[in-house]
Order: C-alpha cells, then structure tokens, then sequence
C-alpha cells in the first residue's frame, strides 16, 4: 500500500512537471527521407546497351539487336541483394547511350526492336517482380543526357524526357528513388547529326517542372542528383563521405552537372537552407559497366568494408553498384565479394556491449528523454538535456573491464542534425583516456579505432547547435579488425 503510493506520487511529480521534447533545429527531413535514411544500404545494377558494347559511355549509335541477355534473371539480382542485406536496387533504365530497358513508346531504341525475348521483354517489369518477391525497392536511373535522340538540346527532348519519366513512375509500382545523372552534353550521334551538343545545366532542363512530375507521381520517392533536391551526390565515385558530414546544404546554390566545390558535397554545409543528405555510390568493380577484363578486379572485403564505414558509418547511404553482366547475372565473383562483406558487418556488429548497462547522463531534461533511451534498441526514443545545455555527456558503466573498437552513435535527426563536436574517453587504468575526438554525427555515425578495454566509456558532446537529441548508442567488438 505504502509502495503503491509512493509510485502514484511519483507519478503526479513527473507527470506535472512533464517537460516537453526540444524544439526542432532547421533544416529537418521530410517522411520521404527519413524513409530514405533507414534504408542504409542497397544497390545501383548498371546494366544496358553497354554490357554488350564493353563500354563505359555509349556513342548512341549502338543498334538494338545488340541488346541480347541470354540468362538475364532479376530474381538473381533481388536474391543476392536481399541475402547481402540490401534494401533496394536502382536499374540504369535508361543511360546516356539512350537505350531502353522498358518498351517506352516514344522511341524505336529499346528492348522492343532487340532480339531479347523477341523483342517482348521489359527489364523494369521483370525487376519490380522480382524486388517485390525479396521485399526490395525499387529506384529508377533515367539519364537526363542521350547521346542517341536527334532533339536532344532542343526543347523537344525536354517532352520525351518528361514522357518517359512518365511511363517510368506510372507503370512500375512504387518508386523509393529517382537518380539523376550530372554527366550532360557533349559528343553524340543524335539521330544521325554525329556533332557535339552543349547544354546549359542551369536552365535546360527546366528542373523545378521536372522535379514536379515526379512529386505528382511518387510522392515518397526521393530524388537524386548533384544537388538533391531530396538526396546529394557525395562529391566522388570511390566510396567515402566526409568525416564531418552535415545533411544540411545551401540547395539552390547548386544543380545537377554544376558544382563547383566538391567539398560541399563531401560535407555538406553547416547552417545550410533545406535538409539533403548523402548518398556514396560507388562500385565493386572498377567500371559502372561489366567488362570481362575486370573479373579479377572486384574489391576485396577490406576494401568494402572501408567503404561501408567510410558511408554508413559517416551519415551518408551506400549505393553499392553491380556491373551485371552479359548473361544478365550479377558476377559469381561479385556475388562472392558482396556476401564476404555482408558477413564481415553481421559480425561485427553482433553484439551490442551497451545494451542493458548502466548509462549516466550529466543532463536530462526528464523522464520522457533520459539516459537509458539511448541504449534501448529503439531509435523512435532518444536522450536529451535540457534546451540550453549544448555541452554534455552520458557515461557507458560496464561494470567490468570490456574489449572494444567500434562504437556507434545516432542522431534523433526528426528534430534536426544538431551534434558540431564531440570525443569519446575510455576509463582505463583508474584513468580517462581519449580515443576519439570528432565533429558530426547526423543519422548514423560508427567510429573504428583499436581495441581498448575498459570498464567506463564516456562520450562527450562538447559543441552543438542545440541541446543534442541521441536516439541510440552502440559499443561492439569487430572481428575484422579493420581500423
Ligand atoms: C556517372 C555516369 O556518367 C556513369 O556512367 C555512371 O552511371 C555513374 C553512376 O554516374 O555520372
């Protein structure tokens, strides 16, 4: 009885003295890209005209009888992904050689006139069977430059290029996400015309219009490109983001093909107007395209999982790329690499040391938002101080001295990317130790270092825009050993 009051107590204490969650610090993530961030990991399939060309950028003057997969089996494709924990695929629908995949209706170049499946086929319908099947998404890589259409350059490509946009968003089911290239004008057969075509990237394409179609259409898709507006390149094609990297970004400075500082890309902007996160995409070989020469150049596991840390671990999403090749299977040998990496990050991070121990905070702003959010397994609660504290920190207890070297830590970003420095300390020896001193964090950061053991682990948050927001924490012990 004494208890049960005690608790009714308690209870009326917090309950009226309920504080509310932080106000948010702009820019934040629409739904579509929260969607997006969650997704971490899928991959790109390079897969057209020039697979059977053995080239890398096609002329446009490709026929298509050379278009002839004989084995070709999305199922294969959906099946590796999903095995390799994957969560979508985005197919080159169409790429700069002007080919398509999907029998579009406003051109003669596509699987319709080429001998594959007697000229029946369509790629993309083929693909959405089979992400369907693994419980994949699917995203569409419609390359603004065709090196094939006569008009292109003219305001008439500016219709077929929408039309087909069209055709892509309307028939296939849902779209997760929409790329589109930067690589624009230049040299080309264009019907015939065999000349170069220069383009102004700022105003040819309309953009504003363009992105407008796909709003109507797929509403939660996320659009790709140099410089959003959903999702941002990452400013190179070899697999890293910035170690500082901000999701914010000054948009309406930059557009697709026109960046001038890559490092914007890298890093994103601090401060920036509207909320565009980064996504890596490179690929496992050294061409986007197959190339049998290439057989034995696929990256090793350390290389992929550089490239995994250097993404996922630094708030930017991996866009893995298969080069599916001329049977129209991903490689043997690709399928090989992929699984070596899938299992070396399984391991990794198998066990959660942080998980159920005692964690302190040097700050809470109360009971909807204390410490043990952070080490809850659910990234929907998240820790946070009071509003005007922006330097804080929260203290691991492991109780008994314990091996580390990888720790994990996210963002609740719904409210904003907010975290500018923090350092992270190992109590060893009766003493603290730093081991990692660093700036960003956003919606998924991992740091390697070497093995420690200790008995505390102190994370500081040192400078912020606001009070910090921390969804989750993860302390783990990687095999691999990759530093
Ligand atoms: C680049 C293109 O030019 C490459 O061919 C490839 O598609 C890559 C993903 O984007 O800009």
């Amino acid at each position: 009885m004494k208890k049960l009051a005690i608790l009714t107590l308690i209870i009326l204490v917090f309950g009226c003295t309920q504080t509310p969650p932080p106000e948010p610090v702009d820019p934040v993530p629409a739904e579509r890209q929260l969607a997006w961030h969650e997704m971490e990991f899928y991959a790109f399939a390079h897969f057209n005209m020039n697979t059977f060309t053995n080239m890398e950028w096609g002329y446009g003057n490709e026929k298509p009888e050379q278009f002839y997969p004989i084995e070709l089996d999305c199922r294969q494709w959906a099946k590796v992904c999903k095995e390799a924990g994957m969560k979508g695929i985005i197919l080159t629908a169409k790429h700069h050689d002007g080919f398509c995949l999907w029998p579009s209706e406003y051109t003669e170049h596509s699987v319709k006139n080429s001998p594959w499946k007697n000229g029946k086929g369509d790629v993309l319908k083929e693909l959405r069977v089979a992400c369907d099947e693994f419980g994949l998404k699917m995203g569409v890589y419609l390359s603004p430059w065709d090196r094939n259409h006569p008009d292109y350059g003219k305001p008439e490509y500016i219709t077929y290029y929408r039309n087909q946009l069209r055709e892509l968003l309307s028939n296939y089911g849902d779209i997760f996400e929409v790329w589109f290239d930067g690589a624009n004008g230049g040299t080309g057969w264009y019907g015939g015309a065999n000349e170069e075509r220069r383009i102004d990237n700022r105003v040819y394409y309309d953009w504003q219009n363009t992105w407008e179609i796909v709003r109507e259409l797929q509403p939660n898709a996320c659009m790709f490109s140099d410089g959003g507006p959903d999702v941002r390149w990452v400013g190179n094609e070899q697999g890293w983001a910035g170690q500082t990297n901000w999701c914010a970004l000054n948009r309406d400075d930059l557009a697709p093909g026109l960046v001038d500082d890559l490092k914007d890309l890298q890093q994103g902007q601090e401060g920036g107007t509207h909320w565009v996160p980064a996504e890596v995409d490179v690929s496992i070989r050294p061409g986007w395209y197959y190339h049998p020469e290439q057989d034995d150049k696929v990256k090793t596991l350390q290389q992929l999982l550089d490239i995994y840390y250097n993404s996922v671990g630094r708030n930017a999403n991996l866009l893995l790329n298969f080069p599916v090749d001329t049977r129209g299977l991903i490689h043997e040998k690709d399928v090989e690499q992929v699984m070596k990496l899938a299992n070396a990050v399984k391991a990794d991070f198998a066990k959660n040391l942080a998980a159920g121990v005692k964690i302190a905070a040097s700050d809470s702003r109360g009971m909807d938002f204390i410490s043990a959010y952070a080490i809850d397994g659910k990234t929907e609660t998240y820790w946070a101080p009071n509003d005007d504290v922006t330097a804080v920190s929260l203290t691991i207890d492991f109780r008994r001295p314990t091996e580390f070297n990888r720790f994990l830590v996210q963002e609740f970003i719904k409210l904003g990317q907010r975290v500018q420095k923090f350092t992270l300390e190992a109590f060893v020896n009766e003493k603290w130790q730093e081991i990692a001193s660093e700036t960003t964090i956003g919606y998924k950061r991992i740091l390697r270092f070497p093995n420690v053991t200790a008995s505390k682990l102190r994370f500081n948050i040192s400078s912020s825009l606001a009070c910090p927001t921390i969804s989750e924490l993860g302390v783990y012990l990687a095999t691999d050993n990759s530093e």
